[in-house]
């Protein structure tokens, strides 16, 4: 090949790779593409390198550092056989360090546990220790972010291990590759090629969580399809579970409560019954030759039509440690939701998983884990936390925060979810007195729990940038974080996620940050300001549809939540009303149902009230209500204005496609003003207060707009 020839291809290469790196592809992992200020300082770090050899975890971690620090530095790595005293970087565990290495270590390595590190620097070395392989990888992780984030590595020492056991993405993907609640394209995993064909993107979504300390990976809808467990897709799994298990993730598994039937040829699928004991007993057995390390199963059973143990008379308890006998022997658990409210209960919903649950505490079995949603309802962009966070203190309850953005405007809208979860992880639940966090239940600190876990509905699909938005990768890399560390500060994650994505740049930070910070405020005013909640049109969830009252069952009607009338608007959850507040300790209770002292974001969530109600402020509710929906508006404007300015710092492709969705953003946060403000107008009656601006379309025409084809649609549903 001529010289020429060569460099055109080698041109056109690079342009290719720098190129998918701005698509986004490359996450937060674009190594070369960031630009550390220390860079030059740096180089030292490529000098001689060694890494510990032997299991596919630490070829990985061996992989990530040739990825990362090659890209970082660009210079050629150089590899050494030994451990000697003057390697630039060690990656080692505890247990095989040697020399002056060894007594660079100088904490107890029983902090580290099992998947904790420790990097220091030292006289022109760095050090990454652990007690496990799995350690070494987050550490290597971490170590890149930190250079990444233009830290300097001089005097320099971290020590760090998860808080959460279970650290899992649940993905609600189907076998024909749709996804439920998905906005991002289809479901990254082919079975139709599986188990030959390894996509490359199995290993980049492998690489990615876990350089954020995710460890767990549920395949499948909670909507679940028993197909997924015959030997066919077993197959197909395990070859996903193949290339996981190289990054520390296992898989895991919806099981569909009715599959005894479905691909058993049984009569029945009830939870006593021995014959169909034995057949999960077996199937299990059959996962486990397939996927030695298989994680379990999680199971949506008795909910929105989904089968499950009371079926057959029987309850959540026998339905969950009957499957947990059967994963027990091999070490697996199993999670059950506690996402069920029932057609026969005429209870406020908000009310009906903690009057199902509470009961049961204490009778599951010990791989047992009940994940609950993070709010009582369903993945609102603000709702008061879920009651039973502070009421089962004898079981394991895991965390079930929604990344993919179902009601916040799916992959269109730029809302930074880590304030959420925040907000509810820093939740007085106030069980065993006040600093009782949801975080401390969660990372099993306040019930001295022996197993805790956190998940994450997964908001990543087939496009090239995972996610959609690309501020949407903002929300996987914080999930991760926080179900890593669930004290983790929102502001934190926002500053790491800037840096590690786009540069490190402390004016760029200063635009990016405050936006990412107050995105999540602006969705709850344009949507559902002041405590309103799931106003949304029907099945799809996109766009504003309060009018909605004639869906199957009350509670899936947007009017059974905001009740407004001619009186006022709101769902009473006082005594006075359906009492959900009953349902919190006592000081919670109070603030919650005192109207002086409930905080007024959660104010229409817990209180009904007349429109000519008083606010804070001085303000009527109707003024009060309206100008929120404005403020949304104007908050959205206002990131608009933020993004021009960060023009400079960016380049043009990246620019247009967030300035593309702002756009679409603003539009529809303008007509969730209008089509709401018009809606409850008809019962104030009251005209719109300056600064709101009189709306162009009719009423009929928001009620008029259908889309039959909106993402991530529930196909049953139509
Ligand atoms: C997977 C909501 C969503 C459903 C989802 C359900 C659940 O109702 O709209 O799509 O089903 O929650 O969490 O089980």
């Amino acid at each position: 090949m001529s010289k020429k020839i060569f460099f055109t291809l080698f041109f056109l290469f690079s342009l290719a790779n720098v190129l998918h790196a701005q698509q986004g592809y490359t996450l937060w992992m674009d190594y070369a593409g960031s630009n550390p200020q220390s860079r030059k300082n740096l180089k030292f770090l490529a000098k001689s390198i060694y890494m510990e050899a032997g299991s596919d975890i630490l070829k990985s971690a061996q992989n990530e550092i040739e990825i990362g620090l090659s890209g970082l530095l660009n210079e050629k790595l150089n590899f050494s056989d030994t451990m000697e005293n003057d390697n630039s970087l060690v990656v080692s565990k505890v247990s095989s360090l040697k020399g002056s290495w060894s007594q660079s270590m100088d904490v107890s390595s029983e902090k580290l546990g099992n998947e904790g590190f420790y990097i220091r620097s030292r006289d022109g070395g760095i050090l990454v220790t652990a007690n496990t392989d799995i350690g070494l990888l987050y550490g290597v992780f971490r170590l890149l972010q930190f250079i990444q984030a233009g830290h300097h590595l001089e005097d320099f020492s971290l020590l760090d291990a998860p808080s959460v056991d279970l650290r899992m993405l649940n993905h609600w993907d189907n076998l024909d590759r749709t996804i439920e609640r998905g906005y991002a394209g289809f479901s990254l995993w082919n079975w139709q090629k599986l188990p030959e064909y390894i996509d490359q993107r199995y290993i980049d979504y492998a690489r990615a969580n876990a350089s954020i300390g995710i460890n767990g990976t549920v395949l499948t809808n909670v909507n679940a399809n028993a197909l997924v467990l015959t030997p066919m897709y077993l197959e197909k799994v395990a070859a996903l579970a193949d290339v996981f298990r190289k990054y520390g993730i296992k898989v895991y598994l919806t099981a569909r409560f009715s599959a005894p039937m479905e691909i058993g040829g049984l009569e029945t699928a009830d939870p006593l019954n021995t014959e169909v004991r034995n057949w999960w007993a077996q199937k299990t057995n059959e996962i486990y030759k397939w996927i030695p390390d298989f994680g379990g199963f999680l199971v949506k059973a008795n909910s929105e039509g989904q089968p499950g143990p009371q079926n057959y008379g029987r309850t959540h308890v026998d339905g969950a440690n009957m499957l947990a006998e059967a994963v027990q022997p091999h070490g697996g658990v199993v999670i059950w939701r506690a996402f069920v409210y029932s057609e026969d209960d005429e209870t406020d919903r908000a009310k009906q998983a903690y009057a199902e649950f509470v009961p049961y505490d204490g009778q599951f079995m010990e791989n047992v884990l009940v994940q609950v949603k993070n709010g009582p309802i369903d993945f609102q962009s603000r709702e008061p936390f879920h009651p039973l966070f502070g009421a089962m203190s004898k079981t394991p309850l895991m965390m079930e925060f929604q990344i993919t953005q179902e009601y916040l405007g799916f992959s269109s809208h730029l809302v930074f979810l880590p304030k959420l979860f925040e907000e509810v992880l820093q939740s007085d639940t106030y069980v065993k007195g006040k600093g009782s966090t949801v975080a401390k239940v969660i990372d099993g600190s306040q019930h001295n729990k022996r197993i805790s876990g956190m998940a994450g509905v997964s908001n990543i699909g087939t496009d090239l940038n995972w996610t959609g938005h690309p501020f949407a990768q903002a929300n996987w890399f914080g999930f991760g974080r926080l179900a890593w560390n669930p004290e983790t500060k929102a502001n934190d994650i926002a500053e790491d996620w800037i840096k590690l994505t786009y540069t490190n740049n402390k004016e760029l930070i200063a635009l990016l940050k405050p936006m990412m910070i107050n995105s999540r405020e602006a969705v709850v005013n344009y949507m559902n300001p002041l405590g309103l909640h799931h106003l949304f049109d029907t099945g799809h969830h996109y766009g504003p549809g309060p009018w909605v009252d004639n869906l199957g069952r009350p509670d899936w009607n947007p009017t059974y939540y905001h009740k407004a009338d001619e009186n006022g608007i709101g769902f009473d959850r006082t005594k006075s009303g359906s009492n959900a507040l009953e349902q919190y300790s006592d000081e919670v209770s109070y603030t919650f149902g005192n109207l002086k002292t409930c905080p007024e974001t959660y104010l229409l969530w817990f209180h009904h009230l007349p429109w000519d109600y008083t606010l804070n402020n001085g303000n009527s509710l109707w003024d009060g209500l309206a100008l929120r929906y404005q403020e949304g508006v104007d908050q959205v404007s206002e990131m608009i204005e933020t993004w021009e300015k960060a023009r400079n710092f960016i380049n043009n492709d990246q620019y247009h496609e967030v300035k593309m969705l702002l756009d679409i953003q603003l539009k529809e946060a303008k007509w969730w003003r209008d089509a709401s403000l018009l809606y409850f107008q008809t019962f104030s009656g009251m005209e719109l207060p300056e600064g709101v601006p009189k709306p162009t379309k009719s009423l009929e025409y928001y009620k008029s707009l259908k889309f039959p084809f909106a993402p991530g649609i529930r196909p049953q549903w139509d």
